[in-house]
């Protein structure tokens, strides 16, 4: 069964989106393995988000990331890599479709509330990056 990393980002943390994202995550039938709320370490946030070193907005991606609790998940369902992405919407809001996360919740690229595993790759990555395998339920 496939599995992905989702994270609450800290806006969506501190505007009190948390259940809803919950909610709709648990509404559409994919299991939480893994939950815990936590500020990500610099060393942590600058690994997840490899992939960005050197673009303009990396610094402050990682000072956002880390600059309060998030709500890290691991995910198991059919699908559920593209299937959760598919339910956050587009990186930009501006182009997230309304009944998404983003296209519902969401103005400003920078704080999209939600993030998900871009392929099985990555999502390997990022849960370990995130989850002991004895935390994965
Ligand atoms: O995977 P996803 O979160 O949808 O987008 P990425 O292209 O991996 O970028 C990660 C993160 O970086 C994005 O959620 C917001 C931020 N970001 C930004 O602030 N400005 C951009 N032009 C692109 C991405
Ligand atoms: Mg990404």
């Amino acid at each position: 069964m496939e599995r992905t990393f989702a994270m609450i980002k800290p806006d969506g943390v501190k505007r009190g989106l948390t259940a809803e994202v919950l909610a709709r995550i648990i509404k559409k039938g994919y299991r939480i393995v893994g939950l815990k709320q936590m500020v990500i370490p610099r060393e942590v946030a600058e690994k997840h988000y490899g992939e960005h070193q050197g673009k303009p907005f990396f610094d402050g991606l990682v000072e956002f990331i880390t600059s309060g609790p998030v709500v890290a998940i691991a995910l198991e369902g059919e699908g559920v890599i593209a299937g959760w992405r598919k339910m956050m919407g587009a990186t930009n809001p501006a182009n997230a479709e309304v009944g998404t996360i983003r296209g519902d919740y969401a103005t400003f690229v920078g704080e999209n509330v939600t993030h998900g595993s871009d392929s099985p790759e990555s999502a390997e990555r990022e849960l370990g990056l995130f989850f002991k395998s004895e935390e994965l339920l």
